[in-house]
């Protein structure tokens, strides 16, 4: 069914009606009307089309999970411009590699604790290697077996198979059978690649972070996509981005969520790029929600945007909020993130999601529902 609007709630902007119409009906826009957005989208404007899309899709739900990370090294082959957390060249006396024994005790400390999820995350250390990962994946699987293990970005991986020289088909089903379950979104940053030249050089390129997901997909993984956002990306380049994971998801479905990463400039070599504004950062999440039409969620990583931003971004398209994260990483901290030590209680993400009139309802790494908090007495949470 068509859905006629009236012009008093359309824009004047031709361009901009256009595309409220094709939202309001279902229909896709494409790259260009992508553009238009980020050129003229109002927050206002973009913030109400998002709010519709996201309240088709989930109604007020509003997910987040229990979960705890391990960051086996800081030290990292790489030389990321953004990255405030390297530390094999520069500060070497502040780098950390954790053993397989130091990872399970990390492991263990949660062996009372309703987590659901372990992600698993850090630098790219040339010595942790193919087998190093598939022994704590093992480790992991065999001393908890219903824990969901998210692990390695497409960068680690990467990296990970060639060294072992294994095809990424052959890396993945290792993995896999070891007990690798879903990858997250990182190390996508920004896909063209004159900005990747500039801002990440030597790491895995656009094509290649997107072979890695792909064939997580083709294995019936499932797996996130990042893009680091606001340093000097152009607004088509993140239309780019975007336009190449929205083609991958048509392809195989097996992406879960779209997670912007705002670019923090603490301690860096891009500390004197200035940080995107909240107005741009809500205006970011709302396009997204707008255009990536086939990715089922989109999230507010909370230890990177601050809590009171990610309880805004509920109103802009965002439906999860990850998770409650018990200060296990440094990743956004070492960047000049507000939250210097992130951790959230199960009910301080219900408190949250509730002030912002939306219903918190915790979630297993694949969206399955684990418990809905709605109605939940705010004391009674544990
Ligand atoms: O790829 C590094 C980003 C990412 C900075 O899939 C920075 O559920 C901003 O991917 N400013 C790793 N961002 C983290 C990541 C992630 C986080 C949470 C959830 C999931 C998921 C994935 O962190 C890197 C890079 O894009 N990053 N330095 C910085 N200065
Ligand atoms: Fe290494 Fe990741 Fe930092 Fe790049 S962002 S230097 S790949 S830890």
């Amino acid at each position: 069914m068509v859905t006629v609007l009236s012009e008093d709630v359309l824009p004047k902007d031709t361009a901009l009606k256009n595309i409220a119409t094709k939202v309001y009906n279902g229909e896709r826009i494409t790259d260009e009307e992508c553009l238009i957005l980020f050129e003229k989208g109002s927050l206002g404007f973009v913030g109400s089309l998002a709010n519709y899309v996201r309240e088709k899709l989930h109604g007020d739900t509003t997910y987040f999970n229990r979960n705890f990370h391990i960051e086996p090294t800081n030290a990292c082959v790489y030389t990321c411009n953004f990255c405030s957390y390297s530390r094999l060249y520069a500060h070497r006396d502040e780098a950390w590699e954790l053993s397989l024994e130091q990872m399970m005790d990390i492991v263990k400390k949660y062996d009372n604790e309703p987590v659901t999820e372990v992600h698993i995350v850090g630098g790219v250390h040339p010595k942790m290697n193919l087998e190093f990962f598939a022994e704590l994946l093992r480790k992991i699987k065999a001393h908890r077996p219903g824990l969901h293990i998210k692990g390695f970005t497409a960068v680690e991986l990467d990296y990970m198979f060639r060294k072992a020289k294994k095809t990424v088909e052959e890396g993945m089903q290792y993995l896999k059978e070891a007990g690798l379950e879903s990858l997250p979104g990182g190390g996508a940053e920004i896909f063209a690649s004159g900005v990747r030249q500039q801002i990440c050089a030597d790491k895995v390129d656009a094509d290649g972070w997107l072979k890695i997901h792909e064939t997580a997909h083709q294995l019936g993984m499932h797996t996130n996509a990042t893009m680091l956002y606001g340093h000097i990306e152009s607004f088509a380049d993140r239309v780019d981005h975007m336009s190449r994971l929205r083609a991958l998801q048509d392809k195989t479905g097996g992406f879960n969520t779209f997670i912007p990463l705002k670019f923090r400039n603490g301690d860096n070599d891009m500390s004197h790029v200035p940080e995107s504004t909240l107005i741009e950062d809500m205006r970011l999440y709302a396009i997204a929600r707008i255009y990536m039409d086939n990715f089922p969620h989109l999230k507010a990583y909370w230890p990177m945007l601050g809590r009171q931003n990610a309880q805004l971004s509920l109103s802009f398209g965002v439906n999860d909020l990850d998770g409650t994260i018990d200060d296990t990483t440094k990743i956004y901290s070492m960047a000049g993130a507000e939250e210097q030590t992130p951790s959230m209680t199960t009910q301080d993400l219900v408190v949250l999601i509730k002030q912002a009139k939306r219903k918190p309802v915790e979630r297993g790494t694949l969206y399955n529902v684990i418990k809905d908090y709605s109605t939940a007495e705010l004391e009674a949470v544990e």
